[in-house]
């Protein structure tokens, strides 16, 4: 996150981390993601461009604050299912989604009747509302902010960041990106403030949330790609969660 500033603990519960599991660069920052439910995150298809899809090579991380301090509700899971978009494709960012299903570490999961916990929930560990079919983002003094442990500009953070965001309209996001930009996109970023805010390298996957007015923190978009973090006048794109409703109920009620 660039331009943003240390949260609190405990103040995203709903923040997860995917990360390399096993190999000799263990534990180490693949993604951001986010805790949907008590087995499932959601976070970007382009995550796992680089180490590919098996589940083997990652774990989710919940409930972390600082990385290197370990937390009291911070607990790791393993990974059994990683389903990307089946419209994604890895040479363009439109359908940038994928869910990740966890599982104990240890635990298969098994056949025998694990219909109700993956993931323990405490007073750090929560999932986000995600927003209604077509649900538009709350207009004007919406409250939204990015989250996540990826590039402030200098390296990547210990301290989960946030960082308080615009979203912008469908015009101003086309007229940026023009043809890249698609139905299934949101765009961020620093609206009339000057100060340079942006999600960067490792917030991938990660969580845009705005409050909404009747109460609660509803999943908005997924961070996913942009023109670098660091010019001016490039606003991070965003997977628009309200067009892939169906696609998650269907995947996660399976
Ligand atoms: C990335 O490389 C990335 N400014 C993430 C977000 C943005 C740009 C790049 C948006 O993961």
């Amino acid at each position: 996150i660039i331009g943003g500033e240390n949260s609190l603990r405990g103040g995203w519960p709903w923040q997860a981390a995917v990360r390399l599991r096993g190999s000799q660069a263990d534990g180490r920052l693949v993604c951001g993601a986010t805790l949907i439910n008590s087995c499932w995150v959601l976070t970007s298809a382009h995550c796992f461009k680089r180490y590919g899809n098996s589940t083997r090579m990652y774990k989710v991380r919940v409930g972390d604050h600082h990385t290197l301090v370990p937390e009291e509700n911070e607990e790791e899971y393993g990974v059994d299912r990683i389903i990307l978009h089946p419209h994604y494709h890895p040479h363009s960012n439109d359908y940038d989604l994928a869910l990740v299903r966890l599982v104990r570490h240890g635990g298969s999961g098994g056949p025998g009747g694990h219909g109700g916990e993956c993931v323990r929930q405490s007073r750090s560990v929560l999932p986000v509302c995600l927003p209604a079919r077509r649900e538009r983002v709350p207009k004007g003094s919406a409250s939204c902010f990015i989250t996540g442990w990826g590039d402030t500009g200098r390296a990547y953070s210990k301290t989960l960041q946030q960082a308080s965001i615009t979203v912008l309209s469908k015009r101003q996001c086309k007229r940026r990106y023009a043809g890249q930009f698609t139905s299934r996109m949101l765009c961020a970023g620093a609206a009339l403030d000057e100060r340079r805010v942006d999600s960067c390298r490792g917030d991938s996957g990660g969580p845009l949330v705005c409050e909404r007015g009747s109460g609660g923190w509803v999943l908005y978009g997924v961070t996913s790609w942009g023109h670098s973090c660091r010019l001016q006048d490039a606003p991070g794109v965003y997977t628009k969660v309200s067009a892939f409703l169906p696609w998650i109920n269907k995947v996660t009620s399976q």
